[in-house]
């Protein structure tokens, strides 16, 4: 043992000479006894910054942007381009005429509509028009490009799993040719195939994702319609369903899954918590959110987000509310991570 120091500190940078480090000292900041996270509650009003998003559109066009985002960067990971520690969320503007090129990329990404309507989004070959409240998925290695043939600006949340492709380092992304990809479906043949509780007769696939690509809203809202005429809530969520891949029943994407909620007339939610940090984007009507000792209240548009196991509870107000939200329960659910609990 000649030469190597007897004081902790000078053995601590002895040591590191030889990419050493004693775990004593970190061990109670790595194995916490619940999660600790630099992931903060926070809120974006949409009227606060839509006139950011259609700025970026004077400043630069979708083809040279590639992605003309407006990236939602949580205030405790500033410039780390994440909204939650693992996922990835932005304002998207498509303006009339433009064109989003083509690419594909290991990232899965959602997309959750905003505002305007007449854009498209193409996945594998197939066209899909987007509309208010459409959740549309563009599953990991599809190619997609998204345009607008309207004759308004349409502005969509974008969900993405950059971080944990980031922390798996497992990247790739390529360019196709040309600005569009080849249209070789007519537009509506995955939701007739996939998306009635149907399928076709020989498929017998179970794949990583959904085949499914638009979940479009208006079905969505006539299912919580008929929901919202039951009585029997629950009490931390409304009636909350959540999007999924026919083939298999679970999450419409491996890594994120979303969900959409009806909060009912004078609902005061119970506290809830879970281990997926999530971000909410209000849909209709008003309501009020209480994340930790923070309490935001939002409007159709606005996105907020809640760290991990942070405790929620949400109150409707003026009327009932529709509330969208996407997390990486998915991912979580598959390592056997995830947890929740009800009541504070
Ligand atoms: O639409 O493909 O917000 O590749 C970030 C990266 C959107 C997209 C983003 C992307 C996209």
């Amino acid at each position: 043992m000649t030469g190597i120091p007897n004081s902790r500190e000078a053995f601590y940078a002895d040591i590191k000479t030889r990419n050493l480090a004693p775990l004593w000292e970190s061990l109670h900041s790595l194995i916490t006894p619940t999660p600790k996270s630099r992931c903060e509650p926070a809120f974006w009003r949409y009227d606060d910054i839509r006139d950011d998003v259609l700025k970026s559109g004077e400043l630069i066009t979708a083809k040279e942007a590639e992605r003309r985002v407006l990236i939602m960067e949580n205030p405790g990971m500033p410039g780390e381009a994440r909204i939650t520690t693992s996922l990835y969320a932005g304002l998207q503007l498509i303006l009339p005429g433009e064109v989003a090129p083509a690419h594909r990329h290991t990232q899965s990404a959602l997309r959750f509509v905003v505002e305007g309507q007449g854009a498209y989004t193409a996945v594998n070959g197939e066209r899909t028009t987007m509309h208010e409240g459409d959740f549309i998925i563009t599953p990991s290695w599809t190619w997609h490009d998204h345009g607008n043939d309207g004759d308004a600006p349409m502005v969509w949340l974008d969900g993405l799993d950059i971080p944990v492709l980031q922390f798996l380092d497992a990247s790739f992304v390529e360019q196709w040719p040309d600005d569009s990809q080849p249209v070789t479906r007519p537009e509506g043949d995955s939701l007739a195939r996939y998306g009635q509780g149907l399928l076709p007769v020989d498929h017998d696939q179970r794949g990583h994702t959904s085949p499914v690509f638009n979940y479009p809203f208006a079905r969505t809202r006539e299912a919580l319609a008929t929901l919202g005429r039951i009585q029997d809530w629950d009490a931390c969520h409304g009636a909350k369903l959540r999007y999924v891949n026919p083939e298999t029943g679970d999450h419409a994407m491996n890594t994120i899954a979303a969900f959409m909620q009806l909060l009912p007339k004078g609902f005061s939610g119970e506290t809830y918590r879970a281990t997926d940090a999530t971000v909410f984007c209000a849909v209709e009507g008003a309501g009020e959110t209480k994340i930790g000792d923070q309490t935001f209240k939002w409007g159709p548009r606005d996105t907020f987000v809640a760290p991990s196991w942070a405790p929620i509870s949400h109150k409707s107000l003026d009327g009932e509310a529709v509330l969208f939200s996407f997390s990486d329960r998915s991912m979580q659910q598959k390592l056997g991570l995830w947890r929740e609990k009800r009541g504070s």
